[in-house]
Parts: C-alpha cells; sequence; structure tokens
C-alpha cells in the first residue's frame, strides 16, 4: 500500500519533470566536471553527480576564478558543500547536489577543495556568446593564476543536496527527475532515489 503511493507520487512528479542534465564530478578519480561547457534553459535542473574523492561545485565570477560569488557582488550563488563519496559509494550510492536554472545568465563553477580549481577544476554553464572573452579557456587560465578560498555560508545553499543509486554501467549518466523543494542537506532515502531513478531511465527510452 504505502509501496503503491509512493510509485504513484513518483509518476506523478515525473509528469511535470523538467529535463535534468547530470554533470559527472571527478569520475574515474579525474579532477574534472564533465561536461565542462553546458547550456541550458530556465526550469531546467542540474545534477551534480560526485564520484570520487572530496569535491565541491562553487559559484564564482568571471573575474574572480576560485572565489565565492558573494565575495564579489550581492548575489548569494550556490556552493555544494564538500561531498565526500567513499561513505556513500559503500552502499551503492553517489552524492549528488542538484540547482535548478533559473535564467540564461552564464554561471562559472569551480571545485573549493585544496588546489583543485587552479588545476582546472571549473565549467560553465551557459557561457556568453555575446562576449568573446568570457570563455571556459580564459577562466580556466585566469584560475590557474587565482588562490582558491572556500565559501563561508551553510554547505548545500542554492541549491538541494542529495543522492542517486550508482549507475550500473559506466555510461549510465541518464537524467534524473529531481524533486522540487529547497531543503538543502536532504539526504534521499537510498530506496526512493533507486525509484525515481529508474523511472527515470525508463522515460528516457
Ligand atoms: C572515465 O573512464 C571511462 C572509461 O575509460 C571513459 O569512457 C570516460 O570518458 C571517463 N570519464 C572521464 C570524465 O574522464
Ligand atoms: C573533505 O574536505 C574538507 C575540506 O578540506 C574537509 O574538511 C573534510 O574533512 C573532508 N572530508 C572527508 C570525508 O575527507
Ligand atoms: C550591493 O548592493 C548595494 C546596495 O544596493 C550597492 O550599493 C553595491 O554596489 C552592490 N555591490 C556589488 C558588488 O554589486
Ligand atoms: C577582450 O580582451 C582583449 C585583450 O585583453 C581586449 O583588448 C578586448 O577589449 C576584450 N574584448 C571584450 C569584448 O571585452
Ligand atoms: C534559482 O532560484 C532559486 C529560488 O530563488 C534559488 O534557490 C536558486 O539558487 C536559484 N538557482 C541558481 C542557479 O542560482
Ligand atoms: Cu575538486
Amino acid at each position: 500500500m504505502q509501496f503503491t503511493t509512493l510509485v504513484l507520487a513518483a509518476l506523478t512528479s515525473l509528469a511535470s519533470a523538467q529535463r535534468t542534465w547530470v554533470v559527472t564530478v571527478a569520475q574515474n578519480g579525474s579532477l574534472t566536471y564533465s561536461p565542462n561547457k553546458l547550456v541550458a534553459q530556465p526550469g531546467e535542473f542540474v545534477q551534480f553527480q560526485f564520484h570520487a574523492g572530496n569535491h565541491t561545485v562553487t559559484q564564482s565570477t568571471f573575474d574572480q576564478p576560485c572565489q565565492p560569488v558573494s565575495m564579489h557582488s550581492n548575489a548569494t550563488g550556490f556552493h555544494s558543500g564538500f561531498l565526500p563519496a567513499a561513505a556513500s559509494a559503500s552502499m551503492g550510492m553517489i552524492p549528488t547536489y542538484t540547482i535548478q536554472i533559473n535564467n540564461t545568465n552564464p554561471l562559472w563553477l569551480y571545485c573549493a577543495q585544496g588546489k583543485h580549481c587552479e588545476n582546472g577544476m571549473v565549467m560553465v554553464i551557459n557561457e556568453p556568446a555575446t562576449n568573446p572573452n568570457r570563455t571556459l579557456e580564459n577562466y580556466k587560465a585566469a584560475a590557474a593564476k587565482a588562490s582558491t578560498l572556500v565559501p563561508g555560508g551553510a554547505a548545500g545553499a542554492g541549491g538541494q543536496t542529495g543522492s542517486t543509486n550508482t549507475p550500473a554501467s559506466s555510461s549510465g549518466t541518464g537524467s534524473t527527475p529531481t524533486p522540487s523543494g529547497s531543503g538543502a542537506g536532504v539526504l534521499t532515502a537510498p530506496g526512493t532515489a533507486a525509484l525515481v531513478a529508474a523511472a527515470g531511465f525508463a522515460l528516457l527510452l
């Protein structure tokens, strides 16, 4: 009975689900976001899946790479907090952090761990077409000369943390519908995440 309710709830949320883009973080232990350039429309979601190590996804400005956006503008920006993968991996889960795209403004992102940003662990969502200097390549080059700062604010701010089941195949970067809501720091119950992910994969077929 309870299970049926859960399935219905999952299917209902699917019907209205916006597209979710998946970005893998540190896949194969690499210091990368993959893909590192993404175009996403307002209303869509981007889910970061933390495969290895202990990384973050944190927003900066273009001009001050490796530093929280809140230091250089009135925007709060978002910061996943440090999401170590090992503890979840032992349960067959991957920690996730999901943001919703509100507009087409560029989002310049970096990892706030150690010198990962200086070493090129950066990406952009909606790279601007209007300014030929504001490219991922130039952001990365500036990051190489920057010093990484960790935001002081709450971890998980601006998005939703959770977990998803480990994809069965190495190509399993399917799109996972994300529940709406802004509860930072929510760890989705493994059963729920598996159910939602399974339904999401089915939808892709
Ligand atoms: C991880 O390794 C797999 C298999 O070699 C490869 O297909 C994939 O592109 C790699 N991912 C990254 C982010 O390097
Ligand atoms: C992850 O990195 C942060 C920042 O360096 C550190 O405080 C935290 O203890 C690390 N967590 C694990 C499980 O290694
Ligand atoms: C932040 O907002 C204040 C008041 O609206 C403004 O004076 C200031 O220039 C803004 N700072 C930045 C960095 O945008
Ligand atoms: C791009 O950078 C070059 C060299 O710094 C500068 O001369 C030019 O004005 C910049 N263009 C734009 C559109 O900002
Ligand atoms: C989009 O707006 C919501 C609600 O104001 C906010 O919590 C979220 O951080 C915003 N997303 C981005 C990518 O800034
Ligand atoms: Cu990192």
